[in-house]
């Protein structure tokens, strides 16, 4: 059957890129968090949808994480000549991204109808669905007050304390009726959760109508990879942000704010210590290398999380 993964953007992207690289356009979707999407410069701008399409593509840059790789960033410096915003960073290349995505978004198209014409163009078989075609945004409460998503993460370098993280317009959102579909059908043969940020780029998917209920109720198991290794977030503030919430900054720690909504769970090698404590939670684990750093490793990974998921009943 079909393996569904849900994701965010830079962690999930690369997990996303191995398992892409192991089956077919058929085989997988692809479900990611929108609610860090917000209109910069006039423009819609998705950056997990983003990040995990130019990976797919193998057209994202490696040490930055997002974005285009050979970018170039001369529209910026002729916005900053003229005095308008440059916090947020659009290179040259991604900047037709989010003017087409804008466009086709005025005409009325829905989100996953203009993601899957840009996957088309970028030559990606595989489907990738927002999360939800409904506007959600994330806000961070923090001790500098409650910012919007992208001003915490990009202007403000995640430097402020958080204190707790809001999903704005979920009561009105509701789960892509084609990721419902598939968390509902019986020969899905695994649902992953990608390693990442638990907080900021997987709750907004759980926290939408239904979805807990349609994970727990799932025939296929459904396996989520440590975005900790060794008590550090890879990268990003999801290290930072566990221990500002008074949890521990420990892969076990992710396995447990899961909690009943997965069956399995892998852990790096670094923390193969916590893995007695993982399987007290009733859940099945696996202890692998999960360090992503070139595509071997992340197919490597990706077969591992689909034969650990294959032997969970
Ligand atoms: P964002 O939406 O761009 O913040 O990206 P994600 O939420 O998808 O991913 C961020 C998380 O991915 C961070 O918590 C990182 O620790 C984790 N991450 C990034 N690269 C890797 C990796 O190679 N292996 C593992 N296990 N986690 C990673
Ligand atoms: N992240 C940054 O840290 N700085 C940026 O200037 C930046 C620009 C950017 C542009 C397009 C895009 O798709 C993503 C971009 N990101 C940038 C990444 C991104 O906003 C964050 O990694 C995520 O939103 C966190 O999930
Ligand atoms: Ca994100």
């Amino acid at each position: 059957g079909q393996v569904l993964a849900l994701t965010g953007g830079v962690g999930g992207a690369k997990l996303a890129r191995g398992l892409a690289g192991v089956l077919s356009g058929a085989q997988l979707t692809i479900a990611a968090n929108t609610a860090d999407d917000f209109d910069y410069w006039g423009l819609r701008i998705c950056p997990d949808l983003d990040s995990v399409m130019y990976a797919l593509a193998d057209l994202n840059d490696e040490e930055r994480g997002w974005g285009l790789k050979d970018e170039s960033w001369r529209t910026r410096i002729a916005m900053r000549r003229l005095g308008g915003d440059e916090w947020f960073q659009i290179g040259d290349q991604d900047v037709a991204t989010h003017i087409l995505r804008t466009q086709l978004l005025a005409k009325g198209d829905s989100l996953a109808a203009v993601t899957e014409k840009l996957c088309c163009g970028l030559g990606i078989p595989h489907t990738l669905l927002p999360m939800t075609e409904g506007r959600v945004a994330t806000k961070v409460i923090t001790d500098q007050g409650c910012l919007e998503f992208q001003e915490y993460f990009v202007r403000d370098k995640c430097e402020p304390e958080v204190r707790g993280v809001l999903f704005d317009g979920l009561e009105s959102a509701q789960l892509h009726p084609k990721l419902a579909a598939l968390l509902a059908d019986d020969t899905l043969s695994a649902i992953i959760i990608c390693p990442s940020n638990p907080f900021v780029s997987v709750d907004p998917i759980l926290a939408l109508s239904g979805c807990r209920e349609l994970l727990k109720a799932a025939k296929a198991p459904v396996v989520a990879v440590s975005p900790i290794i060794a008590g550090r977030a890879v990268k990003g503030p999801a290290a930072k942000m566990m221990r500002e919430l008074a949890m521990p900054a420990t892969a076990s720690a992710v396995a447990a704010y899961y909690g009943d909504v997965i069956d399995g769970y892998v852990l790096d090698d670094l923390d193969a210590s916590y893995a007695d404590e993982v399987a007290a939670m009733g859940l099945d684990t696996c202890v692998s290398q999960t360090m992503m750093s070139d595509v071997a490793s992340k197919t490597q990974l990706a077969e591992t999380i689909l034969d650990f998921a294959s032997r969970i009943t």
